[in-house]
């Protein structure tokens, strides 16, 4: 048995709720070794992963990873929130008790790191010195060295996060065992993986994959799931899958902030790096916060405030080239120190590719291996058209790297927030944008957006599902008390934020082709919210917000054909009206507040009228 306190005394770390935590769970798995890391031991780690061949080197100190092909993504069908309050249970977070949960894994993970190293991974999920560190500091115990190195880019890392905490029990306890990846069932009756937040004792416990938000646990584990628990148990804050940024106008040194929820794989990415479309480029610059998480509250000056909990950004490879995110592309050059996950390589020439990189793969096959580490060049016939890269392959780079990054995104207090929208990919019914004043029927619209899914979740890809405020992965209790959380937020901040919606996925019935050119584009709908909301432009009134008109959203340099322009800026109101059959069925699950009914009503009372008229 290895010396737990003779290493956490080597170490340092001295705060005695961590080190009885770490010495428990060492005992439970059965770890050889232990080893508390901070982020100056990345160079290490990355040598040592290099010599054990688990990470490949690829050109310009960066490096190459590949997950087991059956452990590729989230699994949400594995992942289950725990409480001891059975009124927790919701229609999408998996409610199991806490009790049971605890014993299941602690079971599974008896002896399962035997012979492993099991590093101690002290990390904050805030800006330090931010009013929500109470939420934020956590301790993840892993036995996978490569996701000690993804969690140094994705969160902050260091011993002083958990040694000098107020109060020295406020961490998340977050325990990783890998398990035996071949033989775990994955996809059968027999599945042996369980992914639990046993929300109501901060506790995060996920055995049997090494994969992203399965495995890096300070990001989709603490910074949704627990953070959105624990927002609601203090009553402080909201956690969300949201997008940050900032639009600044150079000419009037206004700065705006924008906080969105798009479900996984719809484009937060994507937007938060983007840069001002060439045309308006002089006058607007967007500014990078985050792309994946926010955290929202209301700030001693009433105003709704945000800042993004993440140090780095865990992006969708594919289709990620120049002209589609340029932002990403120089945030993963050589330098950079980013790590390629499930992509393809080459063995020869380190290099790496994805779909979408290039028009084209690379001519020469040579040296080339796909995501399953199968040799390009042997493929034979019916395999030749099979994709190189997994569709769910990422890049994991810091912030640091990134180059539209904020000069205040570390900042404590966080940024006051101007908009909220909500968009997923919806191939009809959606325009492209439309603003939302009533705080309610904001509330309501997001706890309506629905979405396409995609690869980023196992199995569902082109499936259309709701999901709530883009959360529903990842909520931790009940819909209708989230409702209540929202309302009660928002409707404590002075300065409402105005609400949209938008969808850059609108697509030609016919042809299928994208009607919105997208990326960089979509800054233009977001330059005119921001007129809206400052009473420059008036829009027109719909059944379901108000959208923009022609003359008001600005198009100089953009050429779109007249017929795809008034489709994005008109409404299909036969559709609508389906849409909120769907939707009553859809919201009826919840125990929703009346004014979210409300809302309900008056929106489908406004279609009604429209239609008739
Ligand atoms: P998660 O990290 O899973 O939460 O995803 P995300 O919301 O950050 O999505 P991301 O920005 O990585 O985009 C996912 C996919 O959508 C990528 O393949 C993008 O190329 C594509 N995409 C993003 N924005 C647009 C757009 O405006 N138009 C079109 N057509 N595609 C887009
Ligand atoms: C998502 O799927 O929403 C992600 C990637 O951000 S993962 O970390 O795998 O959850
Ligand atoms: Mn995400």
């Amino acid at each position: 048995m290895v010396d737990v306190d003779k290493v956490l005394d080597e170490a340092g770390l001295t705060n005695p709720h961590v080190r009885e935590y770490v010495s428990y769970w060492a005992g439970v798995t059965g770890a050889e070794q232990i080893e508390v890391v901070s982020a100056a031991d990345d160079e290490r780690l990355l040598q040592e992963s290099l010599e054990a061949g688990e990470l490949l080197p690829v050109t310009g100190g960066r490096y190459y990873s590949r997950s087991y092909s059956k452990d590729t993504a989230r699994s949400e069908e594995r992942t289950v929130v725990a409480t001891s309050n059975p009124e927790d249970k919701g229609v999408y977070n998996n409610w199991k008790p806490a009790d049971e949960t605890v014993k299941t894994l602690t079971e599974r993970m008896t002896g399962a790191s035997v012979g492993k190293t099991m590093y101690v991974i002290p990390y904050l999920m805030a800006p330090a010195g931010s009013p929500l560190e109470a939420y934020a500091a956590g301790v993840e115990l892993t036995d996978s060295r490569p996701v000690v190195q993804q969690m140094i880019r994705m969160a902050r890392v260091g011993i002083d996060y958990i040694n000098n905490l107020e109060d020295p029990n406020s961490f998340v306890r977050a325990v990783h065992v890998t398990g035996d990846l071949p033989n775990l069932g994955q996809g059968t009756d027999n599945d042996q993986r369980l992914f639990a937040t046993v929300a109501d004792q901060r506790t995060i416990l996920h055995f049997g994959s090494s994969y992203g938000g399965n495995a890096l646990l300070g990001k989709i584990a603490h910074g949704l799931r627990q953070a959105c628990y624990d927002g609601r148990a203090s009553g402080k804050f909201l956690a969300e899958q949201f997008l940050l940024l900032g639009i600044k106008d150079k000419e009037t040194g206004e700065e705006f902030h924008v906080v969105g929820g798009f479900p996984s794989a719809s484009g937060k990415t994507n937007l938060s790096m983007t840069l001002s479309p060439d045309a308006l480029g002089e006058r607007y610059e967007v500014t990078f916060y985050g792309d994946d998480i926010a955290w929202i509250w209301v700030g001693e000056d009433g105003k709704l405030r945000a800042f993004n909990p993440e140090n780095g950004v865990f992006g969708v490879a594919k289709d990620t080239n120049e002209k589609t995110n340029p932002g990403a592309i120089q945030a993963i050059l050589p330098g950079s120190g980013a790590i390629f996950t499930n992509v393809a390589y080459n063995e020869k020439t380190q290099e790496v590719w994805w779909e979408g990189l290039t028009k084209h793969h690379p001519d020469d096959l040579d040296g080339w291996i796909d995501w399953k580490g199968e040799r390009i060049a042997d493929r034979i016939d019916d395999e030749l058209g099979e994709p190189w890269a997994h569709p769910n392959s990422r890049f994991t780079t810091p912030i640091s790297q990134v180059p539209n990054a904020a000069p205040d995104f570390d900042d404590a207090a966080g940024v006051p927030i101007d908009a909220i929208i909500f968009g997923g990919r919806t191939r009809d019914r959606e325009p492209l944008i439309r603003a939302i004043t009533d705080v309610a029927e904001g509330v309501y619209d997001g706890l309506t957006l629905g979405a396409e899914a995609t690869a980023a979740a196992d199995g569902l890809e082109g499936v259309l599902r709701y999901d709530p405020m883009s959360m529903r992965p990842f909520l931790a209790y009940e819909e209708g008390d989230y409702a209540r959380h929202w309302l009660k937020i928002i409707g404590e901040a002075t300065d409402k934020p105005v609400f949209a919606h938008v969808n850059w996925f609108q697509r030609d019935a016919e042809d299928g082709h994208f009607l919105w050119p997208g990326y960089r584009e979509n800054v233009r709908a977001l330059l005119w919210l921001l007129q809206f909301k400052k009473g420059e432009v008036k829009g027109q009134q719909s059944p379901v917000g108000i959208i923009p008109t022609e003359d008001e959203l600005d198009l100089r340099g953009l050429e779109l054909p007249q017929k795809d322009l008034d489709r994005i800026l008109s409404l299909d109101l036969a559709r609508w009206k389906q849409e909120m059959g769907f939707r009553e069925e859809h919201l009826k699950q919840f125990k929703l507040p009346e004014e979210i009914w409300e809302a309900h009503k008056r929106v489908a009372a406004a279609i009604d009228e429209a239609a008739q008229a």
